[in-house]
Protein backbone atom coordinates (compact mmCIF):
# COMPACT_ATOMS: atom_id res chain seq x y z
CA UNK A 1 0.00 0.00 0.00
CA UNK A 2 1.37 3.22 -0.68
CA UNK A 3 2.89 5.92 1.97
CA UNK A 4 0.00 8.08 0.84
CA UNK A 5 -2.71 5.80 1.01
CA UNK A 6 -1.66 5.03 4.64
CA UNK A 7 -1.70 8.16 5.81
CA UNK A 8 -4.84 9.24 4.07
CA UNK A 9 -6.06 5.98 6.27
CA UNK A 10 -4.49 6.96 9.37
CA UNK A 11 -6.45 10.43 9.18
CA UNK A 12 -9.61 8.86 8.81
CA UNK A 13 -9.06 6.56 11.37
CA UNK A 14 -8.01 9.57 13.72
CA UNK A 15 -11.26 11.40 12.29
CA UNK A 16 -13.68 8.23 13.34
CA UNK A 17 -11.43 7.79 16.63
CA UNK A 18 -14.42 7.69 19.96
CA UNK A 19 -13.57 7.21 23.35
CA UNK A 20 -16.05 5.98 26.83
CA UNK A 21 -13.52 6.92 29.45
CA UNK A 22 -10.02 7.26 30.10
CA UNK A 23 -8.62 3.65 29.45
CA UNK A 24 -9.85 3.82 25.78
CA UNK A 25 -8.79 7.16 25.16
CA UNK A 26 -5.11 5.93 26.30
CA UNK A 27 -5.79 3.17 24.14
CA UNK A 28 -6.48 5.72 21.47
CA UNK A 29 -3.24 7.08 22.50
CA UNK A 30 -0.74 4.23 22.14
CA UNK A 31 -2.36 3.28 19.07
CA UNK A 32 -1.25 6.05 16.99
CA UNK A 33 1.35 7.98 18.75
CA UNK A 34 2.51 5.13 20.94
CA UNK A 35 6.76 4.02 20.73
CA UNK A 36 4.91 1.46 17.49
CA UNK A 37 1.92 3.51 16.98
CA UNK A 38 0.25 4.21 13.27
CA UNK A 39 1.47 7.75 13.06
CA UNK A 40 5.10 6.77 15.21
CA UNK A 41 5.26 4.49 12.37
CA UNK A 42 5.05 6.15 9.45
CA UNK A 43 7.00 9.29 10.68
CA UNK A 44 10.07 6.22 10.44
CA UNK A 45 9.38 5.83 7.21
CA UNK A 46 10.62 9.25 5.76
CA UNK A 47 13.91 7.85 6.20
CA UNK A 48 13.47 5.21 3.17
CA UNK A 49 11.42 8.57 0.95
CA UNK A 50 14.04 9.86 -1.34
CA UNK A 51 15.79 13.38 -0.47
CA UNK A 52 14.14 15.31 -2.33
CA UNK A 53 10.65 14.47 -1.57
CA UNK A 54 11.56 13.99 2.18
CA UNK A 55 10.25 18.14 2.71
CA UNK A 56 6.84 17.56 1.52
CA UNK A 57 6.52 14.14 3.19
CA UNK A 58 7.48 15.56 6.33
CA UNK A 59 5.04 18.34 6.26
CA UNK A 60 2.44 15.92 5.50
CA UNK A 61 3.31 13.32 8.16
CA UNK A 62 3.71 16.51 10.55
CA UNK A 63 0.40 17.42 10.10
CA UNK A 64 -0.99 13.83 10.65
CA UNK A 65 1.16 14.30 14.13
CA UNK A 66 -0.78 17.16 15.11
CA UNK A 67 -4.34 15.63 13.68
CA UNK A 68 -3.59 12.34 16.21
CA UNK A 69 -2.72 15.27 19.19
CA UNK A 70 -5.35 16.74 18.67
CA UNK A 71 -8.05 14.23 18.50
CA UNK A 72 -6.28 12.66 21.33
CA UNK A 73 -6.94 16.27 23.58
CA UNK A 74 -10.49 16.35 22.83
CA UNK A 75 -10.97 13.16 23.18
CA UNK A 76 -9.20 13.25 27.09
CA UNK A 77 -11.64 16.69 27.81
CA UNK A 78 -14.64 14.91 26.20
CA UNK A 79 -14.81 11.98 28.90
CA UNK A 80 -12.73 14.07 31.76
CA UNK A 81 -16.09 16.00 31.46
CA UNK A 82 -18.31 13.08 32.60
CA UNK A 83 -19.41 12.69 36.21
CA UNK A 84 -17.56 10.94 38.26
CA UNK A 85 -18.17 6.74 37.86
CA UNK A 86 -19.84 7.00 34.82
CA UNK A 87 -18.72 4.12 32.02
CA UNK A 88 -19.96 6.53 29.21
CA UNK A 89 -20.52 9.75 27.32
CA UNK A 90 -22.91 12.35 29.63
CA UNK A 91 -26.25 11.41 28.85
CA UNK A 92 -28.65 14.44 28.64
CA UNK A 93 -31.84 13.15 29.93
CA UNK A 94 -34.05 16.30 29.50
CA UNK A 95 -34.04 15.80 25.55
CA UNK A 96 -37.26 15.09 24.23
CA UNK A 97 -38.01 11.22 23.72
CA UNK A 98 -37.72 10.03 20.32
CA UNK A 99 -40.63 11.37 18.68
CA UNK A 100 -42.16 7.99 15.94
CA UNK A 101 -44.72 9.59 13.53
CA UNK A 102 -47.64 9.05 15.37
CA UNK A 103 -49.95 7.92 12.17
CA UNK A 104 -53.36 9.06 11.95
CA UNK A 105 -56.98 8.06 11.39
CA UNK A 106 -57.80 7.55 7.37
CA UNK A 107 -59.76 10.51 5.75
CA UNK A 108 -63.18 8.54 5.25
CA UNK A 109 -62.68 6.92 8.99
CA UNK A 110 -62.10 10.97 10.32
CA UNK A 111 -65.32 11.97 8.40
CA UNK A 112 -67.49 8.68 9.23
CA UNK A 113 -66.72 9.94 12.69
CA UNK A 114 -67.84 13.14 12.17
CA UNK A 115 -71.14 11.89 10.38
CA UNK A 116 -71.88 9.52 12.83
CA UNK A 117 -71.04 12.31 15.77
CA UNK A 118 -73.58 14.91 14.24
CA UNK A 119 -76.83 12.65 14.29
CA UNK A 120 -75.72 11.47 17.95
CA UNK A 121 -75.95 14.44 19.20
CA UNK A 122 -79.56 14.89 18.27
CA UNK A 123 -80.65 11.13 19.59
CA UNK A 124 -79.47 8.98 16.59
CA UNK A 125 -78.13 5.51 18.11
CA UNK A 126 -75.24 4.07 15.60
CA UNK A 127 -76.22 0.73 14.51
CA UNK A 128 -74.06 -1.96 12.00
CA UNK A 129 -74.46 -5.19 10.64
CA UNK A 130 -73.22 -7.73 9.02
CA UNK A 131 -71.17 -7.42 4.77
CA UNK A 132 -72.45 -10.41 3.55
CA UNK A 133 -76.33 -10.23 3.23
CA UNK A 134 -79.37 -11.76 2.28
CA UNK A 135 -81.34 -11.45 -0.65
CA UNK A 136 -84.31 -10.53 2.01
CA UNK A 137 -82.37 -7.55 3.95
CA UNK A 138 -80.72 -6.31 0.81
CA UNK A 139 -83.43 -6.08 -1.52
CA UNK A 140 -87.12 -7.86 -1.17
CA UNK A 141 -87.64 -6.15 2.18
CA UNK A 142 -86.58 -2.93 0.78
CA UNK A 143 -88.99 -3.15 -2.13
CA UNK A 144 -86.92 -4.06 -4.75
CA UNK A 145 -89.11 -5.58 -7.52
CA UNK A 146 -87.55 -9.11 -9.30
CA UNK A 147 -86.60 -8.02 -12.21
CA UNK A 148 -84.65 -4.59 -10.60
CA UNK A 149 -81.34 -4.64 -12.37
CA UNK A 150 -79.67 -3.98 -8.63
CA UNK A 151 -80.84 -7.70 -8.56
CA UNK A 152 -78.31 -8.71 -11.06
CA UNK A 153 -74.82 -10.44 -11.26
CA UNK A 154 -73.79 -7.68 -13.32
CA UNK A 155 -74.17 -4.81 -10.49
CA UNK A 156 -74.16 -7.16 -7.21
CA UNK A 157 -71.70 -8.95 -5.88
CA UNK A 158 -73.22 -12.40 -5.10
CA UNK A 159 -71.79 -15.14 -2.94
CA UNK A 160 -73.30 -17.58 -4.33
CA UNK A 161 -76.62 -17.04 -6.56
CA UNK A 162 -78.64 -14.16 -7.53
CA UNK A 163 -81.59 -13.94 -4.81
CA UNK A 164 -79.03 -15.88 -2.14
CA UNK A 165 -76.02 -13.99 -0.33
CA UNK A 166 -74.29 -10.81 -1.75
CA UNK A 167 -71.99 -7.87 -0.41
CA UNK A 168 -74.61 -5.65 1.17
CA UNK A 169 -74.90 -2.72 -2.02
CA UNK A 170 -76.22 -0.29 1.10
CA UNK A 171 -76.31 -0.12 4.78
CA UNK A 172 -80.15 -0.05 4.20
CA UNK A 173 -80.19 -3.66 5.45
CA UNK A 174 -78.58 -2.89 8.93
CA UNK A 175 -81.50 -0.33 9.10
CA UNK A 176 -83.96 -3.51 8.12
CA UNK A 177 -82.60 -5.49 10.57
CA UNK A 178 -82.73 -2.56 13.28
CA UNK A 179 -86.92 -2.26 12.35
CA UNK A 180 -87.38 -5.80 12.25
CA UNK A 181 -85.67 -6.33 16.16
CA UNK A 182 -87.65 -3.94 17.83
CA UNK A 183 -90.44 -1.68 18.12
CA UNK A 184 -90.34 2.21 17.24
CA UNK A 185 -89.76 4.83 17.71
CA UNK A 186 -85.99 4.57 15.93
CA UNK A 187 -83.35 6.82 15.63
CA UNK A 188 -80.22 4.97 13.78
CA UNK A 189 -77.54 6.01 11.83
CA UNK A 190 -75.94 2.79 10.02
CA UNK A 191 -72.36 3.17 8.43
CA UNK A 192 -70.41 0.63 6.70
CA UNK A 193 -68.16 -0.69 3.74
CA UNK A 194 -70.85 -1.05 0.79
CA UNK A 195 -70.33 -2.96 -2.59
CA UNK A 196 -70.97 -2.76 -6.52
CA UNK A 197 -69.88 -4.45 -9.44
CA UNK A 198 -68.73 -1.68 -10.78
CA UNK A 199 -65.46 -0.71 -12.86
CA UNK A 200 -62.35 1.16 -10.84
CA UNK A 201 -62.58 5.21 -12.25
CA UNK A 202 -61.35 8.17 -11.03
CA UNK A 203 -65.03 8.52 -9.95
CA UNK A 204 -66.15 5.08 -8.82
CA UNK A 205 -65.14 2.25 -7.18
CA UNK A 206 -66.60 -1.60 -6.24
CA UNK A 207 -66.41 -0.95 -2.88
CA UNK A 208 -67.20 2.53 -0.77
CA UNK A 209 -68.28 3.26 2.47
CA UNK A 210 -71.89 4.89 3.29
CA UNK A 211 -73.87 6.20 6.10
CA UNK A 212 -78.11 6.04 5.97
CA UNK A 213 -80.07 7.37 8.47
CA UNK A 214 -83.72 6.11 9.73
CA UNK A 215 -85.92 8.08 11.89
CA UNK A 216 -89.49 5.83 12.21
CA UNK A 217 -92.30 7.28 14.64
CA UNK A 218 -95.94 8.70 14.96
CA UNK A 219 -96.30 11.63 12.85
CA UNK A 220 -92.52 12.03 11.11
CA UNK A 221 -92.75 14.33 8.42
CA UNK A 222 -91.40 15.38 5.25
CA UNK A 223 -90.73 18.98 6.59
CA UNK A 224 -88.46 17.21 9.56
CA UNK A 225 -86.44 15.14 7.07
CA UNK A 226 -85.43 18.42 5.68
CA UNK A 227 -84.74 20.23 8.91
CA UNK A 228 -82.42 17.62 10.11
CA UNK A 229 -80.58 17.07 6.95
CA UNK A 230 -79.66 21.43 6.83
CA UNK A 231 -78.47 20.88 10.37
CA UNK A 232 -76.72 17.78 9.08
CA UNK A 233 -75.44 19.96 6.27
CA UNK A 234 -74.68 23.17 8.29
CA UNK A 235 -72.92 21.27 10.69
CA UNK A 236 -70.24 19.35 8.97
CA UNK A 237 -69.67 22.27 6.37
CA UNK A 238 -70.53 25.39 7.52
CA UNK A 239 -73.33 28.00 8.77
CA UNK A 240 -73.39 29.62 5.93
CA UNK A 241 -74.24 26.35 2.89
CA UNK A 242 -77.69 25.48 2.35
CA UNK A 243 -79.59 22.34 1.40
CA UNK A 244 -82.24 22.23 -1.34
CA UNK A 245 -84.53 19.21 -2.66
CA UNK A 246 -84.97 17.86 -5.97
CA UNK A 247 -87.83 14.63 -6.85
CA UNK A 248 -86.03 11.55 -7.66
CA UNK A 249 -86.92 8.04 -7.00
CA UNK A 250 -85.77 5.17 -5.24
CA UNK A 251 -87.55 1.73 -4.76
CA UNK A 252 -87.77 2.32 -0.64
CA UNK A 253 -88.99 5.85 -0.31
CA UNK A 254 -92.04 7.66 -1.45
CA UNK A 255 -91.31 10.55 -2.04
CA UNK A 256 -87.77 10.29 -2.66
CA UNK A 257 -85.60 13.22 -3.48
CA UNK A 258 -82.03 14.04 -3.95
CA UNK A 259 -80.45 16.91 -1.40
CA UNK A 260 -77.92 19.13 -3.06
CA UNK A 261 -75.88 21.78 -1.27
CA UNK A 262 -74.77 24.96 -2.09
CA UNK A 263 -71.17 24.85 -3.08
CA UNK A 264 -68.84 25.29 -0.73
CA UNK A 265 -66.01 26.33 -3.41
CA UNK A 266 -67.17 28.96 -4.70
CA UNK A 267 -69.91 29.84 -2.55
CA UNK A 268 -72.32 29.21 -5.01
CA UNK A 269 -71.24 31.63 -8.10
CA UNK A 270 -70.07 28.85 -10.38
CA UNK A 271 -67.11 26.64 -10.62
CA UNK A 272 -65.81 23.49 -11.81
CA UNK A 273 -66.89 21.39 -8.61
CA UNK A 274 -70.33 22.48 -8.89
CA UNK A 275 -70.27 22.39 -12.95
CA UNK A 276 -71.37 25.93 -12.45
CA UNK A 277 -74.49 25.02 -10.99
CA UNK A 278 -73.47 26.53 -7.45
CA UNK A 279 -74.83 23.09 -6.02
CA UNK A 280 -73.40 20.15 -5.41
CA UNK A 281 -74.85 16.78 -4.54
CA UNK A 282 -74.71 15.38 -1.59
CA UNK A 283 -76.99 12.46 -0.52
CA UNK A 284 -80.53 10.61 -1.37
CA UNK A 285 -83.66 10.70 1.02
CA UNK A 286 -87.36 10.53 1.12
CA UNK A 287 -90.43 8.87 3.42
CA UNK A 288 -89.75 5.53 4.19
CA UNK A 289 -92.36 3.76 2.02
CA UNK A 290 -95.18 2.27 3.64
CA UNK A 291 -94.41 -1.09 1.51
CA UNK A 292 -91.01 -1.40 3.24
CA UNK A 293 -92.40 -0.69 7.28
CA UNK A 294 -95.10 -3.24 6.71
CA UNK A 295 -92.21 -5.89 5.00
CA UNK A 296 -90.41 -4.69 8.64
CA UNK A 297 -93.39 -5.51 11.27
CA UNK A 298 -94.63 -2.00 11.36
CA UNK A 299 -98.08 -0.51 11.01
CA UNK A 300 -97.43 2.39 8.41
CA UNK A 301 -101.10 3.60 9.12
CA UNK A 302 -99.72 4.27 12.57
CA UNK A 303 -95.84 5.06 12.42
CA UNK A 304 -94.10 6.73 9.30
CA UNK A 305 -90.61 7.83 9.01
CA UNK A 306 -87.45 9.04 7.05
CA UNK A 307 -84.36 7.52 5.74
CA UNK A 308 -81.14 9.10 3.80
CA UNK A 309 -78.00 7.74 2.27
CA UNK A 310 -74.91 9.35 1.53
CA UNK A 311 -71.93 8.24 0.43
CA UNK A 312 -68.42 9.21 2.75
CA UNK A 313 -66.27 8.88 0.04
CA UNK A 314 -68.42 11.52 -1.69
CA UNK A 315 -68.50 13.91 1.37
CA UNK A 316 -64.80 13.58 2.74
CA UNK A 317 -63.75 14.66 -1.27
CA UNK A 318 -66.01 17.88 -0.95
CA UNK A 319 -64.53 18.47 2.43
CA UNK A 320 -60.70 17.71 1.46
CA UNK A 321 -60.95 18.37 -2.23
CA UNK A 322 -59.81 15.30 -3.27
CA UNK A 323 -59.67 14.56 -6.83
CA UNK A 324 -59.79 11.17 -7.51
CA UNK A 325 -62.01 8.50 -5.39
CA UNK A 326 -58.53 6.11 -6.21
CA UNK A 327 -56.42 8.09 -3.82
CA UNK A 328 -58.17 6.75 -0.78
CA UNK A 329 -57.09 3.37 -1.46
CA UNK A 330 -53.70 3.58 -2.72
CA UNK A 331 -52.31 4.53 0.52
CA UNK A 332 -49.65 6.19 -0.10
CA UNK A 333 -48.13 8.21 2.94
CA UNK A 334 -48.37 11.14 1.60
CA UNK A 335 -51.84 11.28 1.30
CA UNK A 336 -52.63 10.17 3.99
CA UNK A 337 -50.81 12.15 6.32
CA UNK A 338 -52.43 15.50 5.40
CA UNK A 339 -55.61 14.41 7.44
CA UNK A 340 -56.02 15.36 10.86
CA UNK A 341 -59.68 15.19 13.01
CA UNK A 342 -59.31 18.56 13.96
CA UNK A 343 -58.74 20.47 10.14
CA UNK A 344 -62.67 20.81 10.30
CA UNK A 345 -65.32 23.71 11.49
CA UNK A 346 -68.91 22.96 12.71
C1 LIG B 1 -78.02 7.44 -1.71
C2 LIG B 1 -79.45 7.31 -1.34
C3 LIG B 1 -80.89 6.50 0.38
C4 LIG B 1 -82.32 5.44 1.97
C5 LIG B 1 -81.07 5.60 1.39
C6 LIG B 1 -83.53 3.84 3.38
C7 LIG B 1 -83.42 2.85 4.32
C8 LIG B 1 -84.56 2.20 4.74
C9 LIG B 1 -85.75 2.52 4.24
C10 LIG B 1 -85.84 3.51 3.31
CL1 LIG B 1 -84.41 0.93 5.86
N1 LIG B 1 -84.73 4.15 2.89
N2 LIG B 1 -82.43 4.49 2.95
C11 LIG B 1 -83.37 6.22 1.54
C12 LIG B 1 -83.16 7.13 0.52
C13 LIG B 1 -81.92 7.28 -0.08
O1 LIG B 1 -79.61 6.60 -0.16
O2 LIG B 1 -77.74 8.13 -2.64
N3 LIG B 1 -77.10 6.79 -1.01
C14 LIG B 1 -75.71 6.87 -1.28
Amino acid sequence: MSLEQRITDAEGAIAAAKATDAATVEAFRVAMLGRHGVVTNLLDELKQVPPEQKRQWGQRLNQLKNAARERWEELKAATESLPAGSTGPATDVTRPAFSGAPGSLHPISIVRQRITGIFARIGYTVSEGPEVEDDRHNFGALNFPPEHPARDMQDTFFVDGPGEHALRTHTSSVQVRVMESGKPPFRTVSPGRVYRNEAISARAHCMFHQVEGLYVDKGVSFAELKGTLDYFAKSLFGPEVNIRMRPSYFPFTEPSAEVDMSCTICGGKGCTVCKHSGWVEIMGCGMVDPAVLTNCGIDPEVYSGFAFGMGVERIAQLLYRVPDLRLYWENDVRFLEQFSADAFHG
